[in-house]
């Protein structure tokens, strides 16, 4: 396995919509692994295949608490099938958007169906931080981050600090 660089703002790559999975192969489930070494090594609850630079529909997501025994989650072109009627709000960070806080307010619960590691189709029903971390990683796959909840100009100052930091 192997921790991969995650890319970070202004990289106009994380702006890419991800194409779907064809099939589970070893290179899949090969970059699905890196991607969770990744993830853990940062440390994050969640991580997108096109933040290491690969646009297809894959994430990884753990979102037990510190401490707990690690609750790794890997997902092949999940769709949200299903949403709760009410909402939260909740302070979200990004690894690809070091230091920046937004806060969101999201579906509460939300069903996801998506290809596990083995290949095998799964439902899944979430709430709390699991719920929040899902959409969020499904917003990556169609090129959508956490600065586009934010007014046009909160966002071109974000982006802008970010354009200088990477001179
Ligand atoms: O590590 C992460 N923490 C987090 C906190 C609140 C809401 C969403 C997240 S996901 C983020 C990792 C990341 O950037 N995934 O794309
Ligand atoms: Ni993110």
């Amino acid at each position: 396995m192997a921790v991969l660089p995650i890319i970070t703002l202004p990289d106009p790559v994380l702006r890419k919509i991800s194409d779907p999975v064809e099939s589970i192969d070893t290179a899949v489930v090969r970059l699905m692994d890196d991607m969770l070494e990744t993830m853990y090594d940062a440390p994050g609850i969640g991580l997108a295949a096109i933040q290491v630079g690969v646009p297809k529909r894959i994430v990884v997501i753990d979102a037990a608490d510190e401490g707990e025994p690690r609750q790794p989650l890997v997902m092949a072109n999940p769709e949200i099938i299903a949403i709760g009627s009410t909402t939260r709000p909740y302070e979200e960070g990004c690894l690809s958007i070091p230091d920046v806080r937004v806060e969101i307010e999201r579906p509460e619960t939300v069903t996801v169906r998506y290809i596990d590691r083995l290949g095998k189709q799964q439902e899944l029903a979430a709430g709390g931080l699991l719920a929040t971390a899902i959409q969020h990683e499904l917003d990556h796959l169609d090129g959508q981050l956490i600065i586009d909840f934010l007014s046009r100009l909160k966002r071109d100052i974000i982006i802008r600090k970010f354009k200088k930091m990477s001179r």
